[in-house]
């Protein structure tokens, strides 16, 4: 199994739930500008979708999108397989508000917005991760055991910390949390964060 992975990117995730979950993988870092990867293979080849993360699987498919590798990791492990009648539909409701509601809302500050649009950005960021607060069901997003929405958040706490927006108190403590995880703290200095 391979990661295809850029540095500090919504990857970071998928690096930090393939360890959680104890499986062993391969990573290849991908330059997003020239699309070319640590080998200088043509990313494009890899997903024709040109962004991280991409996961090659043991039997040689592509799985692409953040929602379905993480839910697709997380049912690799039972530590992370969500638990309940509605767990899984709930992990899916969250992935999904992450990566199409509170990901999204990052464009601006990614892709050279305006000043305007990167301060409606900031708002918009700040709004849904007070919104995610409200919904924690302990000390995670939905219960008191880190799940794979948990890691796709931390990305996002990660580059909210660094842009100075406001985070809710709930979400800081479970940032730092986290951070205090073997496998975040390997993912990131893999990563090259710190
Ligand atoms: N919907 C995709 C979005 C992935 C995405 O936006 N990845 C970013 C990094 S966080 C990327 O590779 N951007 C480079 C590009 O779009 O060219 C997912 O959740 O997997």
């Amino acid at each position: 199994m391979k990661l295809y992975y850029a540095p500090g990117a919504c990857s970071l995730a998928d690096h930090i739930a393939l360890h959680e979950a104890g499986l062993a993988f391969d990573h290849e870092r991908v330059d997003l500008k020239t699309k070319r990867t640590e080998h200088g293979d043509d990313y494009t080849q890899v997903s024709a979708k040109g962004y991280v993360p991409a996961l090659i699987l043991d039997t040689g498919e592509t799985l692409t999108e953040n929602v379905a590798i993480l839910d697709w990791i997380s049912g690799q492990s039972p530590d992370l397989e969500p638990t309940g009648p509605l767990g899984r539909a709930r992990q899916l409701e969250a992935l999904a508000y992450i990566s199409g509601e509170l990901h999204k809302s990052f464009g601006p500050m990614f892709k050279g917005g305006t000043d305007e649009e990167k301060a409606k950005a900031k708002a918009e960021v700040e709004r849904k991760l007070a919104y995610l607060a409200g919904t924690m069901k302990g000390d995670h997003l939905l219960g008191d055991r880190p799940g794979v929405a948990d890691f796709f958040l931390f990305v996002m706490l990660t580059w909210a910390t660094k842009m100075g927006f406001d985070i809710p108190s709930d979400l800081v403590a479970m940032r730092d949390r986290l951070m205090t995880r073997p496998s975040v703290a390997t993912a990131m200095a893999h990563e090259g964060l710190n």
